[in-house]
């Protein structure tokens, strides 16, 4: 695959963009927040789903794609003046390299380091490295150091939301049996049951301590979820009435889409000694 199957393109809102055409897949990722908002294998359908009443703006979080959250999960404990889900999906990020193999997967790699804005929110210095890799599979590898002299504990998640037909008739298995937080229920502690999750009303849960693949199936396609150093899985639809309250989520998309996020969050946060790394990765294999 030539090198210029790889281009700088801006996006939406005119945002700078890494884009991927190759005879193997289409990816697009901004550099804002290293967000990857497009992933689709030749031949197939999207497989990421973004709303149409998203922003493509600085400091405003895409809604769609992958967000990258880091580093906390949700709204900060006790700080509630503080971003969602962290800064790291609205930071501007560094594009580092992008390269093709000769087998035509392409790769892209984008780095983040703390600066005066992210110490002011969270005082440590730290380097993100996020590797994607689009084929027919997307391949994503994210990478925390720790730069600083004192420990330092983080929440972190690839936040993916996929296109599905309808919520209707997708179920998710490989969480069987796996404890769960309901964010719907009072963030009450539960044990999810051995048949496939179908989701039937809002659904917010954070499946702890959980290594395992999943999978979501549809009536078109199953997905499959491959991940390495995430402990905790997310499974999340807004339903209705949360749709309707998200400026940046049309009224009627709630069926289209699920989110299952590979991620490591809640008891799951991660501590990390001066000069340490952690990687998480996802493979997200559409069959
Ligand atoms: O991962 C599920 C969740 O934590 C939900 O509680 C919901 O808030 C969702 O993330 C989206 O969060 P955002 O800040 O992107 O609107």
């Amino acid at each position: 695959m030539p090198q210029d199957a790889i281009s700088l393109e801006p996006g939406q809102g005119g945002l700078p963009s890494v884009v991927v055409r190759s005879q193997l897949a289409t990816a697009r990722i901004y550099l804002h927040g290293a967000h990857v908002a497009e992933y689709r294998p030749a031949g197939q359908e999207p497989v990421l789903w973004t709303s149409r009443a998203s922003h493509f703006a600085p400091g405003k979080p895409i809604r769609g794609g992958v967000p990258l959250i880091f580093p906390w999960f949700g709204p900060r404990a006790g700080r509630p003046e503080s971003p969602a889900h962290g800064f790291a999906r609205t930071r501007p990020w560094t594009l580092e390299s992008t390269g093709v193999s000769p087998d035509g997967l392409a790769t892209v790699t984008l780095s983040l380091r703390d600066d005066d804005a992210t110490r002011a929110l969270w005082p440590h210095a730290f380097a993100l490295r996020y590797t994607v890799a689009v084929g027919p599979t997307l391949a994503l590898s994210l990478t925390t150091t720790n730069l600083g002299p004192t420990p330092f504990t983080f929440e972190q998640a690839l936040h993916t939301y996929f296109a599905i037909p309808s919520i209707h008739d997708a179920t998710i298995t490989g969480l069987a049996g796996v404890n769960y937080i309901d964010k719907v229920d009072g963030l009450r502690r539960k044990r999810q049951g051995g048949e496939p999750i179908r989701i039937t009303g809002e659904t917010d849960r954070v499946y702890l301590h959980t290594t395992d693949t999943c999978t979501l199936h549809t009536p078109t396609r199953t997905v499959i979820l491959e991940k390495t150093g995430s402990n905790t899985t997310v499974v999340w639809n807004p339903w209705i009435a949360k749709a309707k309250a998200m400026p940046d989520f049309g009224d009627d998309e709630w069926p289209e889409m699920i989110c299952i996020e590979s991620a490591n969050a809640a008891d799951d946060a991660v501590a990390l000694p001066p000069g340490a790394s952690h990687t998480m990765t996802v493979a997200i294999r559409p069959r």
